[in-house]
Formats: structure tokens, sequence, C-alpha cells
């Protein structure tokens, strides 16, 4: 399915990065059918959702330009979070994806934000449970997924916040938004 995307991928991406972009759109949609999203939907997502992650740094900043996008300071500073920006909109204008919760979902999937949709925070936690991945606490995030997706943002997120804070690196208000959001939904 979707060779066309695959083959572009495969042109974009190094074999790491595109190997992660498949498990990704496989557990995607598995999350998908968990809460009854579209799973086609999920799959896309998840294999777009990478798309300009290899890209070099004026190849970001040219997209930046050509669709009138200003940088936060957050932003400005934290070339990691670039590729969900210019990969949106990659997706959108160049692959002419006419879809706003597709769109959307890769545009948020770095920082998640608050008020995530359902294929948002899928592919968010697609991200972080998918079968490549091999991090410390995978295992951990893995299990919570199947309890509970927001279980297992607060601790994505907390996850990551750490991190951040460890390595001293600024935190974007999104992620800090998003993980208040879920904190509130978990004490009530
Ligand atoms: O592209 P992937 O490696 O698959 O994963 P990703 O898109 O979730 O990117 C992860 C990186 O993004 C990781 O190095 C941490 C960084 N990141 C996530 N949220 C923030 C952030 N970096 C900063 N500076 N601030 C954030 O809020
Ligand atoms: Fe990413
Ligand atoms: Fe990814």
């Amino acid at each position: 399915m979707y060779s066309e995307y695959k083959k572009i991928l495969k042109e974009r991406l190094d074999e790491k990065r595109y190997f992660h972009s498949l498990c990704v759109a496989d557990e995607a949609k598995r999350l998908a059918e968990k809460i009854g999203v579209n799973t086609e939907k999920a799959y896309l997502a998840g294999l777009l959702h990478d798309i300009t992650k290899n890209a070099p740094k004026e190849e970001h900043l040219q997209i930046f330009a050509r669709f009138g996008i200003i940088l936060d300071d957050v932003e400005k500073n934290a070339l990691k979070l670039w590729h969900a920006i210019s990969g949106s909109l990659y997706v959108e204008h160049i692959l002419g994806i006419n879809d706003n919760e597709i769109v959307d979902a890769i545009r948020y999937h770095t920082t998640a934000k608050e008020n995530m949709s359902p294929l948002c925070l899928v592919l968010y936690l697609a991200d972080f449970t998918s079968s490549d991945r091999d991090y410390p606490d995978v295992d951990v995030m893995r299990s919570l997924v199947d309890i509970s997706f927001n279980k297992a943002l607060v601790y994505a997120l907390q996850y990551t916040i750490k991190d951040l804070v460890d390595q001293t690196r600024a935190i974007h208000f999104d992620t800090l938004k998003a993980f208040n959001e879920a904190v509130y939904l978990e004490d009530k």
C-alpha cells in the first residue's frame, strides 16, 4: 500500500529512518484500531510523519519561507522541532494530502499539544511504542499504551521533559501544555 509515498520516503530518508517510518505506520494502525480511529489515515500519518527528518537545514528554511512560517524563540533554537513543521507543510502542499487531521497529527507529532485529536494522539504515542524503538523505558511505555492512552501520554511527556531538562534544552510551550492537560485528566 502507498507504494508511491514509500518510494519518495526511500529517496528522502536514510535506511534506519525509512524502517522507523514503516514501524510507526504499523503501530499507528494498531493503536487506531483500539480507539476507533480511521486505520488507513493513521497508517498514512505514521508513514509520512518524519518525511523531512533527514532534510538539510536549508531545506527546512526554504519550506518555512515559502509558506510564511515564523518560528517562535524555542523553535528557533531547537532544530529537532523543525521536521514536524516542515514535514506537515511538505505533506500538505508538496504531496497534496488534503486531510487536516493527518497534516495536524504530523505537525504536532514531536511536541504534542493541548486538545489533540484522536489521530494526533495515536501518532504521538505510536512514535514512542513502534517496534523499532529501543530506549530505556520502552517496555513501560508499551504496557501503558495498552492500559490507557492518557496514562501513556503523561509518561511520554514526563520522559521527554525530564530528558530535555537534563540536557539543558528549552521546553516548547506545546509540550508543557500537553503535559498539564494530561495530568489534570489523570487527577479528575
Ligand atoms: O523524529 P523522531 O526521532 O522519531 O521523534 P520526535 O519527532 O518525537 O523527535 C524527538 C526529539 O524532539 C527529541 O530529541 C526531543 C525533541 N523534543 C521534543 N519535544 C521538545 C523537543 N525539543 C525541545 N527543545 N523542546 C521540546 O519541547
Ligand atoms: Fe519526528
Ligand atoms: Fe518518528
